[in-house]
Order: structure tokens, then C-alpha cells, then sequence
């Protein structure tokens, strides 16, 4: 099994879509791996290793680019099958979003898949979005939960913004708030005032149910 997360990382970090894809292709088709452990244990060990490989200035941002894509490309067809088999939605509903400023996308659509193949109901609002569009949605779609994503220091003031216009406007009752991200730490959960975060798409679910008292 090992082996198979192994050459999924790799086809990452050596920026080959195909072989990537025909990976991805292959695993829908085999019964005995789990698809978000092939998400999070063979591509994503891949986009990470590609960022620290940029980090050390062995990579420059084309590749990093280019990794993303792939990465992308990857899960999306995992994706797309986790959604088509998915149940019809009841549990209850989400909006995802990345904050404000912040373009890193993967990690947010992983969880928000993960989501709805759980019996959400998620709307994704993408990247770089502001906490007011952010509440609007909130209320337009009387979500119970949202879901803020920031994978840039500089982005996580975004999360503490959706908590604040929460309480202003009297919905933090109302509305759980779960924030995950790379720079996300048990600190910045309780300084900016979310109700937990979440550092991978196995434990978001957990939370989210935990959060919504749902078994
Ligand atoms: Co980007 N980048 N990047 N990047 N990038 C990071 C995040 C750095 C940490 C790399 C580094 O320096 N080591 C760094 C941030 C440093 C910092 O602020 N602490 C960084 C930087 C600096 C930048 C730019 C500024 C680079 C530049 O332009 N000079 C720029 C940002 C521009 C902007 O946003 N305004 C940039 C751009 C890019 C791309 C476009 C090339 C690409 C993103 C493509 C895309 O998303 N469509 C990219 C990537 C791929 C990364 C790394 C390599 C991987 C991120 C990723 O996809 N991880 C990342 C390095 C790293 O994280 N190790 C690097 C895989 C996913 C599966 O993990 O952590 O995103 P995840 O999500 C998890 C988890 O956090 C949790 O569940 C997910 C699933 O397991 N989770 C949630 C996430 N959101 C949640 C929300 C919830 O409610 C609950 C759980």
C-alpha cells in the first residue's frame, strides 16, 4: 500500500499530470484503498514535499504552479467520484470558503467533498473571499456551520473576521465556526474565537459532526 501512496507523491513532485491521473483512475478502481487516504497520504505527501522543495529554492514558483496542477487534476477526478456517490443531503448546511486575500484552494475543496460525501449539504464559495460576503452567505443559505480556510499568516485575520461579524450581527449562537489551514494553531483557534479547526479532511468531518451534535 505503501508503495501506491509512494508513486502518487511522486507523480506530483516530478509535475507529471498523467501519470497522476491514470493513478487516480486506478484507484477509484481498487476496492481496497481508501480515497482520502490516497488523497491525503499519496498526492498531498506529493504537494507538500513540492513546497518544501520550494521552500529550499530547489523548486521556483512555475513548479510550485505546476504541482498545484497536478495536485488538482489528481483530486478532482477522486473528488468527483467521492460526490457522485455521495447520499442525498440532511445533516445539515456548510459554506466553505478561503479568506480573504489568500488563493490556496486544495485543502478547503478536500474538506468540502469530504463534507458532502458525509450527507452535507456545502456550498463553496471558492478563494479570496471577504467575511462580509462570507455572513451574507451565511444568512442567504441559514447555514449552521462555516468552514474558513487560510494557509497564509497574513490571511488569518480573515478567519477572526467571519467570528466578529458573527457576534455583531447576533448569529454566533447560531453558527459554528471551524477554521483549518497550515498556520492554524490551538492559539489563533482561541484568540480569534472559532469553535475548533481541523488539519485534515478526516478530522473536519468529526468535527463538523461533533460541533452540529450530529452521531
Ligand atoms: Co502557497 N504557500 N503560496 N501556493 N503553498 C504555502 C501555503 C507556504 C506554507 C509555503 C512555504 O513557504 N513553506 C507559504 C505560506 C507561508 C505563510 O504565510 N505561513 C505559501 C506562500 C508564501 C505562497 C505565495 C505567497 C507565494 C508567492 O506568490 N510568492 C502565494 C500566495 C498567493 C495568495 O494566496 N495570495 C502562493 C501560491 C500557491 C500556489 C497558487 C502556487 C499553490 C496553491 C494552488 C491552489 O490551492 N489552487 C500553492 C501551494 C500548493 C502551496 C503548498 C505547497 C501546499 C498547500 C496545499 O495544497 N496543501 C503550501 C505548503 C504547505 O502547506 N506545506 C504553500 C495540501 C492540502 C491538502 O493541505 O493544509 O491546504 P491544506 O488543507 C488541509 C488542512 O489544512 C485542513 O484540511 C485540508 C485537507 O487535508 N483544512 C481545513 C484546510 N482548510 C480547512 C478549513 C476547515 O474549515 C477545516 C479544515
Amino acid at each position: 500500500m505503501m508503495e501506491i501512496f509512494k508513486e502518487m507523491a511522486n507523480s506530483v513532485i516530478e509535475l507529471n499530470t498523467e501519470k497522476a491521473k491514470k493513478l487516480a483512475q486506478e484507484a477509484i478502481n481498487n476496492p481496497e484503498l481508501d480515497l482520502l487516504e490516497v488523497i491525503e497520504k499519496g498526492f498531498g505527501e506529493g504537494i507538500r514535499k513540492v513546497g518544501d522543495l520550494w521552500e529550499e529554492g530547489e523548486y521556483f514558483l512555475p513548479e510550485l504552479m505546476r504541482g498545484a496542477q497536478v495536485m488538482q487534476e489528481a483530486s478532482d477526478i477522486i473528488t468527483s467520484h467521492l460526490e457522485a456517490a455521495s447520499k442525498i443531503v440532511t445533516k445539515g448546511t456548510i459554506i466553505m470558503a478561503t479568506a480573504e486575500g489568500d488563493i490556496h484552494t486544495i485543502g478547503k475543496e478536500i474538506v468540502a467533498t469530504m463534507l458532502k460525501a458525509n450527507g452535507f449539504k456545502v456550498i463553496d464559495l471558492g478563494a479570496d473571499v471577504s467575511a462580509e460576503t462570507i455572513l451574507s452567505e451565511i444568512k442567504k443559505h441559514n447555514a449552521d456551520l462555516v468552514g474558513v480556510s487560510a494557509l497564509l499568516t497574513t490571511t488569518l485575520k480573515g478567519q477572526k473576521e467571519v467570528v466578529d461579524l458573527l457576534i455583531q450581527e447576533g448569529l454566533r449562537d447560531k453558527v459554528k465556526v471551524m477554521i483549518g489551514g497550515a498556520p492554524v494553531t490551538d492559539q489563533w483557534v482561541k484568540e480569534c474565537g472559532a469553535d475548533g479547526s481541523a488539519e485534515n479532511a478526516v478530522s473536519a468531518v468529526e468535527l463538523t459532526k461533533k460541533l452540529l451534535k450530529i452521531e
